[in-house]
């Protein structure tokens, strides 16, 4: 049988690349998210390449987190390989400012829905004596900037989350990697924007950003190492990135 990958937030950008690299790579593939067509459109791309199962679920609802696993067909439980993706930033604006639901979204998805997830799916891989466990942090997760306050929070607090679990999980079997991407052109900052598209294209101008795809080509290269190696963090920059706000344009 082949190996079961879960990939959260599989509905787009780093995700669904993911889920795309982990396919060809000759995992059966667990896609979430709550875009029910996106979930769809995902497992007829793949047909001719692996088995697709679409979950759908809000990673904030715990019941539903909880539910989709412990109602995984038995032929879908031997999981190999989680990655924690699902999260977004939610507004960009002085700490003075911020919109309770912003930091709402942005704790509950980006760090307790990690954790609800985590939470269903160990018991599995313990049952097995091994798995690889890989969280997206971000750049964000190692500094913070102007502006990112909450979503920087978050992610830091998935950068303590995977050293947490790296050493509590460390008698199981199960390998933690983080994974801190830079810039990304995904509907990140769209998301961030509330759909002001202009806006978010901007983000992205005058410099080469990283696309979901390598970001999904670190991940298969992590998972692909041989069971003695754990790749434990890598923070994967554009060349014209030095840091979360340094850029040089002109490259
Ligand atoms: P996208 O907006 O393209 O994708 C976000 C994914 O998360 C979607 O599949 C979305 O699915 C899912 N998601 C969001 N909220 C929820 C929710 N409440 N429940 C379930 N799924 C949810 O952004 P990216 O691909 O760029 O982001 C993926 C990860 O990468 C995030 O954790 C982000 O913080 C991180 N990251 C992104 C960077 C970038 O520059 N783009 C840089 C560093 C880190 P759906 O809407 O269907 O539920
Ligand atoms: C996404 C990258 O710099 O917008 O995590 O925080 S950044």
């Amino acid at each position: 049988m082949s190996k079961i990958a879960v990939v959260t937030g599989a509905t787009s950008g780093i995700g669904r690349a993911t889920a795309v690299a982990l396919a060809k790579q000759g995992y059966r593939i667990i896609a979430t998210g709550r875009r029910k067509e996106r979930l769809e459109e995902l497992q007829q791309e793949l047909e001719d390449t692996t088995t697709v199962l679409p979950l759908l679920f809000d990673v904030r609802n715990k019941e539903a987190v909880q539910f989709a696993f412990a109602s995984l067909p038995e032929e879908w439980q031997q999981i190999d390989v989680l990655i924690n993706n699902a999260g977004n930033a939610h507004g960009l604006s002085p700490i003075q400012d911020g919109a309770l639901e912003d930091w709402d979204a942005m704790l509950d998805i980006n760090v307790k829905g990690l954790l609800y997830v985590s939470h269903a799916i160990i018991p599995f891989m313990q049952e097995q004596g091994k798995g690889h466990i890989i969280n997206v942090g971000s750049v964000a997760g190692k500094e913070v900037y102007a502006n990112g306050n909450v979503y920087c929070a978050s992610k830091h607090a998935v950068d303590a989350l995977s050293k947490a679990m790296r050493i509590d999980l460390i008698q199981t079997g199960i390998k933690v990697s983080e994974v801190n991407p830079g810039a990304v052109e995904t509907e990140f900052s769209e998301v961030r924007f509330k759909g002001d598209k202009e806006r978010a294209a901007a983000v992205y101008q005058g410099y080469q950003p990283l696309t979901a795809d390598d970001i999904a080509d670190l991940i298969a290269f992590i998972v692909t190492r041989p069971p003695h190696v754990n790749l434990a963090e890598v923070l994967i920059l554009p060349a014209a990135q030095a840091s979360a706000t340094v850029m040089n344009k002109n490259l």
